[in-house]
């Protein structure tokens, strides 16, 4: 879920990260500067007992490849050059079949939650490949690693890591043998602990929750996390825009923009924007060194609670496009309805 981080503040981690280590190293102190909750306040906040953490604490190694791949300095990609990464044949292809195999699940998700199926189905195709990448690391590895020698998230990545103590022990899971991302995402969602905790589901009711192995728990799970993120049922989520004119001053403004205020401005749409509704405008580099104008909406917003990045949420946007257009021309090569978009378009 936030394999793929937020690239400036990544950016910004690292370079805090540095600063912090040069300053140890002028002060000659141990290059570990541990800010993270104490375990008695962990245990306070999970409701795990002191003693457990602390045997968890005591199985967990430090795995330094995780630190260099968070602190690597990254150099955030282009629109265009991050759209390659997702939105290629084979993971529209192996979107599609991902759907047609779970079309029952995705569309009782849809009922039941409101959340379309092909967004389901790209979110778990950009995180996983649709389960084939789930990550391969410890979880409790990664979520000690960084929960306890990474300054600039250690409040956050410490807190997961007592979620994840608890998850463990309401799985009745061995905590040595959960794998997941380098950042301890786990299952075909990639679900940070604190998210599994709160928004997994048991979705075809057999009494586990189960993100790894279980497609339906995974496709109900996600469809819950949007539902609990606010997604609007039947309303847009992203439209290309065209802008006359300067952006930079309705680019700062972020999510407080009303469709108003965009038409005042000279942003002009394919399909008419609400009028009263919060949206957000979002500039993206196109490979001829152009800028490419898009508007999100409520549901956008409720993508970048997934993942923050933009590029991650148009990802997300214009794999479920191509996803849920191969899936209708499939229909109608078999003869079939294509039932209506579960959104505007
Ligand atoms: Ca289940």
């Amino acid at each position: 879920m936030i394999k793929i981080l937020n690239l400036k503040s990544k950016k910004q981690a690292a370079k805090t990260v540095a600063a912090v280590l040069s300053l140890c190293s002028a002060l000659a102190l141990p290059q570990t500067v541990n800010a993270a909750p104490s375990v008695t306040e962990l245990a306070a906040y999970s409701g795990v007992e002191t003693q457990t953490l602390n045997a968890a604490l005591a199985q967990a190694q430090y795995q330094q490849t995780i630190i260099d791949t968070m602190t690597r300095p990254y150099e955030g990609k282009p629109w265009w050059q991050y759209r390659k990464l997702f939105i290629t044949t084979s993971r529209i292809q192996a979107g599609l079949q991902f759907y047609l195999a779970h079309e029952k699940t995705l569309r009782r998700a849809e009922q039941e939650l409101g959340v379309p199926p092909e967004i389901i189905c790209a979110i778990i195709g950009v995180e996983t490949f649709y389960g084939r990448n789930m990550g391969n690391w410890k979880v409790l590895d990664a979520l000690y690693t960084l929960g306890f020698h990474y300054p600039p998230r250690e409040t956050y990545f410490s807190r997961e890591f007592a979620n994840f103590v608890k998850l463990c022990q309401r799985e009745n899971w061995d905590i040595n043998t959960v794998k997941g991302s380098y950042a301890g995402a786990m299952g075909m969602g990639q679900f940070m602990p604190s998210s599994y905790l709160n928004y997994a589901i048991d979705f075809n009711g057999d009494g586990k929750v189960n993100l790894f192995t279980d497609i339906e728990d995974a496709i109900g799970s996600v469809a819950n996390y949007f539902k609990g993120h606010g997604w609007l049922k039947g309303h847009g989520i992203y439209y290309p825009a065209l802008v006359k004119g300067e952006a930079t001053a309705l680019l700062k403004r972020q999510w407080e923009l009303s469709g108003r205020e965009l038409y005042t401005a000279g942003v002009s749409t394919k399909v008419n924007l609400s009028l009263d509704d919060k949206m957000r405008l979002f500039a993206y580099e196109l490979e001829d060194g152009s800028t490419g104008y898009g508007v999100g909406l409520n549901n956008f917003h409720a993508i970048m609670r997934y993942n923050k990045s933009p590029l991650y949420a148009r990802a997300v946007y214009e794999l479920s496009e191509f996803i849920r257009i191969a899936y209708n021309h499939k229909l109608q090569e078999q003869g079939q309805v294509v039932p209506p978009p579960g959104r505007l378009p």
